[in-house]
């Protein structure tokens, strides 16, 4: 046993190992009920795929490049596939007929939000998320179109390349089940900055969020809200809850 295992040549094993690794890097880019028959393959600079494992499904990870920039492991489905190849093509506008999917679940670096052919600015850090590339119109949708590292963004709002970037996983949060019960978690909202509607904003009209305030529960903040209106103020759950009325929207003062 030990003898076989010996002689075996030095270089294949590293050579393997670093298959190896390179495959388990890129089944962690999506979630395993889709990676586990999913194809891996490498993906050059122009998007031409090296098949590491055969798969079943439909799906290719890709283990991508933690040294470059914009090399990001993923997971993309066939449509998410057609998108991220005309992409690196460069073709002036994406082909996929119907909305493509792509997990990039370990996270990505790339240059830009905006330009989806920008190649030499500084890196951007961006946490778990996916996409669902389809041209959302951010400001239809009511999104915001800045990098940002929860919630959901229109990213390269504009430009044919447009898709949702959803921060997070889908598999994040608790599964419902009968007879679960609710529990309130008091979270903290700085004002203003985080109530403020992106796309909104640039048009002049910021959205004020007091109703997302009151349901924040943090009275204070509704009360220094200049635009809101507390109506009333009542326990839900053994903490103070505002509601409030909505008056003649000022623009949000500080931004
Ligand atoms: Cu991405």
């Amino acid at each position: 046993m030990y003898d076989t295992m010996r002689s075996e040549p030095a270089e294949h094993s590293l050579a393997d190992e670093i298959k190896q690794e390179k495959i388990r890097r890129a089944l962690l880019a999506g979630p395993s009920c889709i990676t586990r028959e999913a194809t891996v393959a490498e993906m050059d600079r122009e998007g031409n795929l090296t098949v590491l494992r055969a798969g079943t499904n439909d799906w290719v990870c890709v283990p991508g490049d933690q040294n470059l920039i914009g090399a990001t492991d993923m997971c993309l489905d066939p449509m998410g596939m057609v998108w991220m190849q005309d992409l690196m093509a460069r073709k002036p506008r994406p082909t996929n007929t119907s909305p493509g999917l792509i997990y990039m679940l370990n996270g990505a670096t790339q240059h830009s939000y905006t330009d989806p052919f920008d190649t030499t600015s500084p890196a951007i850090p961006i946490g778990p998320h996916w996409m669902i590339l389809w041209p959302f119109d951010a400001q239809a949708a009511g999104l915001g179109t800045v990098m940002r590292d929860a919630g959901a963004l229109v990213m390269f709002a504009g430009t044919p390349y447009a898709h949702l970037h959803i921060c997070g996983s889908p598999w994040d949060g608790q599964e419902y089940h009968p007879g679960d019960r609710a529990v309130h978690i008091r979270r903290r909202a700085r004002q203003a900055k985080a109530m403020t509607c992106g796309p909104a904003k640039k048009l002049g009209k910021p959205f004020v969020g007091a109703r997302q305030l009151a349901e924040s529960g943090d009275v204070g903040a509704v009360a220094r809200h200049k635009t809101a209106q507390i109506d009333s103020s009542h326990e839900v759950a053994g903490r103070p809850r505002a509601s409030v009325r909505l008056t003649a929207q000022k623009p949000a003062n500080n931004r």
